[in-house]
């Protein structure tokens, strides 16, 4: 099954646990504290390539963890920090906060990567929190946990020039032949299920051309995956309109042409505004006479001042075509890419501290800034604690508890420590 759209759950790798340690050697029985920071978690890195063109690889692997950082040692040595996890992705991959539907990135270049997740912090060693006052701190932090996201991922083509037409007429035989692509090519409908693209060299210039899968009548409403490929042509510059005009599977030229714009339309009203080129293709299959009285029932029918024709097979009108496409797209404007929302996965809040009162008189203090700081406190450990007190003196959070009316005796919960407020 073809698949461009898919949820997956990535999880950044945790801080690594600060170490706990004192100095000893020969010389020296009790020395200082000398435990060593936890290391960084590794990131969840996106990273596009060209290599791959579809999202098939995603139905098998839904979950992605970066590596945990590794915990602080001895002698004041730093854990490892954990590997990034790297997640390849088609060039034209667009990643979606599925809680929102907005659009987090677009991966529209060749090797562009995008941070989505940033590893967990490491916590501190005992070292760290060594000062005049307490010169044999035993107690360290906790690395920062990371929580798992989901995320979507859709894969949008990015090409200039995207060829359209019925199954079967020839539009991955085109591709092969005017660019470095290699499709697959059969005779028969719905070869190709996924567009493929290729770079198209022109007078020293180039530009990117897909092969979109063949549409049929009814795409718009779905048909043979219509929705699907129809998504391929939203964003391309121009449609390279290819129509068999030998009718060599037994359809009439002049209807295809009707049928594929018409399905163009309905799928969206701006796809029928994408500038087009008429190609009549295996123009090696009737002779010439037919095909001139073919142009010209055509030209009649539709008023299109201009029909290209081409035969992949000779190569006659080829050469041609491609001039006549790198003409034409020096007078469209570049798309406009797509509006990215700022990514809000990732922020990390150290900074605030909110208070709010429950119902059985209990106050709960919360935030990024408090939460970091109760991250690895010790509460069986009377420094620990300690410590943890004079921080909360420090940061005014008393002062705060004391302005929302806590008294003597009141019960304070700062993340999963509960304890009662003394003066
Ligand atoms: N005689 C002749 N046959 C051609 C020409 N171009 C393609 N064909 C044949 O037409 C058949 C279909 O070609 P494809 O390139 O696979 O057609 P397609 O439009 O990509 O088809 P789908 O992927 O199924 O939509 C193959 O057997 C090709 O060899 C041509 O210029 N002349
Ligand atoms: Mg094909």
């Amino acid at each position: 099954m073809f698949l461009d759209r898919v949820k997956i759950s990535i999880k950044a790798g945790n801080g690594g646990k600060g170490s706990t340690s004192f100095l000893h050697t020969k010389q020296v029985a009790n020395g200082g504290p000398d435990g060593g920071e936890g290391g960084k978690g590794g990131s969840i890195i996106f990273k596009a390539t060209n290599d791959l063109n579809t999202l098939y690889s995603f139905r098998f692997k839904k979950k992605f963890i970066a590596e945990n950082g590794g915990d602080g040692s001895q002698k004041n040595q730093t854990g490892k920090n954990g590997k990034d996890e790297i997640i390849l992705v088609p060039t034209g991959t667009v990643l979606i906060n599925p809680k929102n539907d907005k659009i987090i990135a677009d991966l529209s270049e060749d090797g562009q990567t995008f941070v989505a997740l940033k590893g967990g912090v490491g916590g501190h060693g005992n070292a760290f929190y060594k000062s005049s006052v307490r010169q044999a701190p035993s107690f360290s932090q906790m690395g920062e946990v990371v929580e798992a996201k989901e995320i979507l991922l859709e894969l949008k083509t990015i090409a200039d020039v995207g060829l359209v037409g019925f199954p079967n007429v020839g539009k991955s035989t085109l591709l092969s032949v005017v660019s470095n692509a290699n499709p697959k090519i059969a005779n028969y409908p719905f070869t190709t299920l996924y567009p493929n693209l290729g770079v198209c060299e022109v007078l020293g210039e180039t530009f990117v051309i897909a092969d979109i899968p063949g549409l049929i009548e009814g795409a718009s409403e779905g048909a043979g995956l219509g929705h699907y490929f129809l998504k391929h042509v939203e964003r391309v510059r121009l449609i390279v309109h290819l129509i068999d005009v030998s009718q060599s599977d037994g359809r009439d030229y002049l209807n295809d042409y009707l049928v594929i714009n018409q399905e163009l339309s309905k799928y969206d009203e701006n796809l029928s505004k994408t500038k087009q080129i008429v190609v009549f293709s295996k123009c090696d299959l009737i002779d010439e006479e037919e095909l001139k009285s073919r142009i010209d029932a055509f030209k009649k029918k539709y008023k299109v001042d201009e029909v290209m024709c081409i035969s992949s097979y000779t190569r006659d009108g080829v050469e041609q075509l491609k001039k006549k496409i790198l003409e034409t797209l020096k007078k469209i404007p570049k798309k406009e890419s797509l509006k990215v929302e700022e990514f809000d996965f990732d922020k990390k809040d150290f900074s605030t501290i909110s208070i709010k009162r429950h119902d059985d008189g209990s106050f709960e203090v919360y935030g990024g800034r408090i939460e970091n700081l109760a991250r690895g406190v010790i509460i069986s450990d009377q420094y620990s604690f300690a410590y943890f007190q004079t921080k909360l003196k420090e940061m005014g959070v008393i002062d705060l508890l004391k302005e929302k009316g806590m008294k003597e005796g009141d019960t304070v919960i700062i993340k999963d420590i509960v304890f009662e407020y003394v003066e």
